[in-house]
């Protein structure tokens, strides 16, 4: 299903192609995975109102460093990344409030070369709202807003007006397994012509006790997040999780190199939920998986960039090697 919706201005065009099915996607989630010996639930699913607002939270903790990092190194590189790509327009996956777009947009202003914002994002108002605050930030700009999914909906994006960068922002490849991150980045390799370029933030890997302390904050901001999911299932699916019965835990794997986030039952829970009709049980300290968030090396980022078809140009850090930006093309 698509509908273009209309919008009142001339320079912002949205196209939707998310079906009112949006809830099965859920209902089909926490029937798999919470009906498996190991239970999990995909993270994407955090991010209802509440969850959104909570994570705005997260971003501004002392402990939480990648949102600022990466701001601080976009600031530093922005005209560099749009001298080296030329670039007239930016598909930007995941745009949300499009926060950070806004120093690249600045630049390529600057440099003359800004033609439009393509953003792709699941929350239809998220982009209405953002593509009426640009066209007015940035007389002339246009806006080709995609209500979609970045991991179906790709072939959707607009004929490009001139050379593309696709930016992929705050560490959110890291919520892919390593599988679906390639099958990803090889979907977004073909969606990509020879002028393109990819801009990718990736968190790194570093001091295991700075990478726990950042999904485990002393606030608890972190853990009210991770909870949130359980909200969001009771009121969308009609279910009776206890939320408080379970406690945040956040563990840096080493031998995989990702940051690992669960819900562990207090005591044995017995949940109904309505609309699958089905009951969940969970035996004391038995844990639900609800994400993962993937740290790089520069060797792991090549190498899966690498298997994708494109090839890494640059990585650009902050002087603590916290956090990557890196630039890649598809391979000639
Ligand atoms: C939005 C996926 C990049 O993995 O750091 C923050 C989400 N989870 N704190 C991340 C998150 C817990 C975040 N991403």
């Amino acid at each position: 299903m698509t509908t273009l919706t209309y919008t009142g201005a001339a320079d912002i065009e949205v196209h939707s192609y998310l079906a009112a099915n949006d809830e099965r996607a859920l209902a089909d989630d926490v029937l798999d995975g919470l009906t498996r010996p190991f239970k999990e639930l995909p993270p994407k699913h955090f991010y209802d109102a509440r969850g959104a607002q909570l994570f705005d939270e997260i971003c501004d903790l002392p402990e939480y460093y990648p949102t600022r990092t990466e701001r601080a190194i976009l600031r530093e590189r922005a005209d560099e990344i749009v001298e080296l790509t030329g670039a007239a327009e930016i598909v930007e996956l995941g745009s949300g409030t499009a926060a950070k777009t806004r120093i690249l947009l600045d630049a390529m202003q600057n440099a003359g070369t800004l033609r439009r914002y393509v953003p792709l994002d699941v929350t239809e108002s998220m982009i209405l709202e953002t593509a009426a605050a640009l066209v007015e930030e940035y007389p002339g700009l246009l806006v080709h807003g995609i209500v979609g999914d970045f991991e179906r909906h790709l072939q959707h994006l607009p004929e490009p007006l001139g050379p593309r960068l696709i930016v992929f922002l705050g560490g959110t490849i890291g919520n892919f397994t390593p599988g679906s991150r390639r099958r990803f980045l090889r979907g977004l390799a073909k969606a990509m012509g020879p002028a393109d370029h990819l801009l990718l933030g990736t968190d790194l890997v570093k001091d295991p006790a700075v990478l726990e302390a950042a999904y485990d904050d002393s606030r608890g901001v972190t853990a009210e997040f991770n909870r949130n999911v359980l909200h969001v299932v009771n009121r969308e699916l009609r279910a009776d999780f206890d939320v408080d019965a379970f406690d945040h835990v956040a563990f840096f794997d080493r031998e995989r190199e990702w940051i690992e986030m669960r819900l562990r039952a207090t005591s044995r829970q017995h949940v109904r939920i309505e609309a699958l009709g089905i009951d969940v049980v969970f035996e004391p300290r038995e844990e639900l998986r609800t994400e993962i968030s993937a740290k790089f090396t520069r060797e792991r980022l090549a190498g899966d960039l690498a298997a994708a078809g494109l090839e890494l140009e640059h990585v650009f850090t902050d002087e603590n090697d916290l956090f990557a930006l890196s630039l890649s093309q598809p391979a000639g």
